[in-house]
């Protein structure tokens, strides 16, 4: 039967699905329940430096087609993600895990990825682009000066595996733009698609969450052709030492399969694991395998990338 290891790097995953951050990642719980299940690994709710209560509740929705949310970063804090995955190398020391962080400054991203630096912690780390939900504070990827003057910065002490969580980008130019900076750094994968920012669902005469009015990310089945456009814009402009890191619409093993096509070495799985929990992992590697059988294709490598034109 085929395989769906995968690789990133020099980290080696059983298979290559896993949790799309902030979904079954606040807490141990959660994490536990992921490493339980049948994901190659896990990544950790984003990181701020201290713990935030975030937004509002009503705050995520689940619709016929996805999903909107404006948690606005609720994180237990830099240390309690930390802790749990410096116990975790020694429980499970042939795993690795990621760690998402960002800062509600520049100062704290610069003091959270000292701290990560200075560490024990041995696994990778996603740094967020991207939350889209933060009243007053723009997604730092769509400014691309910020962005690469941040990366400068950060590389300059920052010599752990380090990639980056993106939010889509609708224009070939933009692809161009951000792909020029990415290839300047040593990332080891970017990550798109975060959720599509500042969407708006209405349920009869009323938006459906609370905070900002309604507006929130948005994900799931709507979002699917924007991820792997994504995906495959970057995947043909980066150096091929960065590898990507599918997510956005993956209901199926197809989705997926077709993620990996346009070039992904991971997938992410968001809001279908939050309506369908953990069991969506084994079902979604299941679909996927059975593509491959009937393709014949052995491992993700064999089809990864070769998605065809007409
Ligand atoms: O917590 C959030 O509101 C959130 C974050 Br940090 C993110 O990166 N993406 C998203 O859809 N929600």
């Amino acid at each position: 039967m085929a395989t769906t290891k995968t690789h990133i790097g020099n980290f080696k995953f059983e298979n290559c699905f896993m949790n799309a951050a902030g979904v079954y990642c606040y807490d141990r719980n959660e994490l536990e329940q992921v490493i339980n299940s049948a994901a190659g690994t896990f990544v950790t709710k984003t990181a701020t430096l201290q713990s935030r209560p975030g937004n509002p509740e009503p705050r995520y929705h689940d619709t016929a087609l996805g999903s909107i949310n404006s948690m606005g970063l609720p994180n237990l804090g830099f240390d309690y993600y930390l802790d749990y995955l410096l116990e975790l190398q020694k429980t499970h020391p042939d795993r690795t895990f990621f760690f998402s962080l960002v800062g509600m400054s520049t100062e704290d991203t610069h003091a959270l990825l000292k701290k990560v630096q200075e560490s024990d912690f041995n696994g990778i780390t996603e740094l967020n682009l991207s939350c889209p939900n933060v009243p007053g504070k723009p997604q730092i990827a769509y400014d691309l000066e910020t962005t690469e003057k941040l990366l400068t910065d950060i590389f300059s002490y920052f010599k752990k595996p380090l990639g980056v969580k993106l939010p889509p980008y609708f224009d070939i130019v933009h692809f161009d733009q951000a792909a020029a900076v990415f290839n300047k750094f040593p990332l080891s994968f970017i990550n798109c698609v975060n959720s599509i920012g500042n969407g708006l669902v209405i349920e009869d005469e009323s938006v459906v969450i609370k905070p900002k009015n309604g507006f929130g990310g948005i994900g799931g089945e709507y979002i699917k052709p924007t991820a792997l456009a994504n995906v495959h814009a970057f995947y043909k402009r980066l150096n091929p030492s960065i590898k990507i890191i599918g997510t956005g619409g993956v209901l199926t093993g197809q989705d997926a399969f077709e993620h990996i096509l346009c070039g992904a070495s991971m997938v992410q799985i968001g809001t279908t694991l939050h309506k369908e929990g953990p069991a969506a992992f084994e079902r979604i590697t299941n679909e996927l395998k059975a593509i491959m059988d009937k393709k014949g294709y052995k491992t993700i490598e064999d089809f990864r990338g070769k998605l065809k034109y007409l």
